[in-house]
């Protein structure tokens, strides 16, 4: 675990002090805010999960270590606060440094730090002085929330003795969550960064990826560039789906043999100081594409392209949702999988046989980021310069499918880019990864 941030300590400390400012606006009596580290998940017995911080505690701190709280507080001198494991000789030969006490202020900017063992008395102090907290309920850790519950109510048992708890309880994503939405340029770098590691794991992938290579095989060449580029690895468990694997949306088997004929579809991103890039190519194991995949191509392209093209600030995630089913179905109707009007076809749903999920989602420290997709109003929000999303339209013919024409059956397409708004239109991160039949096509040949 790193024992000094993976940015420069003032980054964290600028977004701190907008957070601390925006908390006098919503709460100008005053407001202490509680950002708890994620818990340690076990894998079997005694052996953990590879511990990965929670995303809007790093986004504050940087801080990564497991068993720690920050707090920011509007009142008094010490506006940031962080409990944390202590410094213990023993216990760090056996699991690794820690910043300990002196650490948290030293290289993590805490006006002031505790140990994790003091949170009960200390977080209470800071709690009973504020008219409203700013925390999370529901949040990664279920016992955390029970914990902040007990000691609520013991502050309010002890109101004759001028202690109070805070009256009001909100999620502090509206704040934080929001920033984290407009990308700073420290985190585009980070993103650039993965998404240079995910191009190469895909060129690694469509290069090997012939018939009779296991799926396994691709996934781990994914992650010898993922991790071994310098990456903290994947951010999110890749899909490597050969054949009809790929109309299972969340395959991750990953253990079947690629077929002569099969089309494989992977989705997978690099991790670089905990951001993500999320991509995903589909190609031809033996390097052609055949005629009906082709046609499938051609269609989930278009739909792609033409979402891309309309993305600029003021456009919405929704209408390039709209735009994609429009293009998506018009498509489906041409290659024989669907018959009827149109918008008929889009209004009664009958598109979502093939293609079921969502076209776009934000992307960031979390793949699937946070961040609202509606305004205060409940409208579809507009984009704005800053914004990092997918768009990742896609077109799955089950194998089973007797509607379907028989040499479409199996076929799994989708094409995933990470698209950024910019002031004038954007910028598509993952342009450089093969995505057109001619540069999939030469991506896969081998020689
Ligand atoms: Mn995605």
């Amino acid at each position: 675990m790193p024992v000094t941030p993976a940015f420069e300590a003032s980054l964290f400390e600028k977004r701190r002090e907008q957070v601390l400012r925006r908390m006098r606006e919503f709460s100008p009596a005053g407001a202490v805010a509680v950002f708890p580290a994620a818990p340690v998940a076990m894998r079997n017995n005694d052996v953990e999960h590879p511990y990965r911080a929670d995303s809007d505690l790093f986004f504050l701190s940087g801080f990564e270590e497991p068993e720690a709280v920050a707090v920011l507080s509007t009142q008094g001198e010490k506006a940031f606060t962080l409990f944390v494991r202590p410094r213990d000789k023993e216990r760090e030969i056996w699991t690794g440094r820690r910043a300990g006490v002196e650490g948290a202020v030293k290289n993590f900017g805490a006006d002031q730090a505790f140990e994790i063992s003091k949170l009960e008395d200390e977080l209470p102090r800071l709690l009973a002085s504020a008219p409203a907290l700013l925390y999370r309920v529901g949040g990664a850790d279920a016992e955390f929330d029970a914990r902040i519950a007990r000691m609520l109510r013991n502050l309010r048992t002890r109101a004759r003795a001028g202690m109070d708890a805070p009256r009001r309880i909100e999620d502090p994503g509206q704040i934080v969550h929001e920033m984290r939405l407009r990308k700073e340029p420290r985190e585009l770098d980070a993103i650039r960064k993965a998404v240079e590691l995910t191009r190469r794991g895909h060129l690694a992938a469509m290069k090997a990826g012939r018939p009779g290579a296991y799926e396994y095989e691709l996934q781990s060449l994914l992650e010898r560039e993922f991790r071994g580029g310098g990456g903290r690895g994947w951010g999110y468990y890749p899909i490597v789906a050969s054949g009809e694997n790929a109309t299972v949306l969340h395959y991750s088997d990953n253990s079947m043999q690629v077929r002569e004929g099969d089309l494989v579809l992977i989705d997978a991103g690099a991790e670089v100081d905990l951001y993500t890039a999320d991509v995903t190519r589909t190609f031809p194991a033996n390097g052609r594409f055949s005629a009906p995949q082709r046609a499938c191509y051609e269609l989930v392209l278009s739909a792609a392209d033409q979402c891309i093209e309309r993305t600029r600030p003021g456009e919405t995630i929704d209408g390039l949702h709209e735009r994609a089913v429009r293009v998506l179905t018009e498509g489906m109707v041409k290659l024989g999988l669907l018959k009827g009007e149109v918008d008929a076809l889009i209004k009664d749903n009958a598109y979502r046989k093939y293609y079921m999920h969502r076209t776009s989602h934000w992307l960031g420290l979390d793949v699937h980021d946070v961040g609202s997709y509606r305004t205060a109003e409940g409208k579809p929000r507009p984009l704005e310069a800053g914004m990092l999303f997918t768009i990742e339209p896609g077109l799955y013919i089950a194998e089973d499918d007797e509607g379907a024409p028989a040499e479409m059956r199996g076929i799994g397409i989708r094409i995933e880019d990470d698209i950024l708004v910019t002031e004038r239109g954007h910028e598509v991160l993952t342009r450089a990864i093969p995505r057109t039949i001619k540069d999939v096509e030469a991506a896969c040949v081998t020689s």
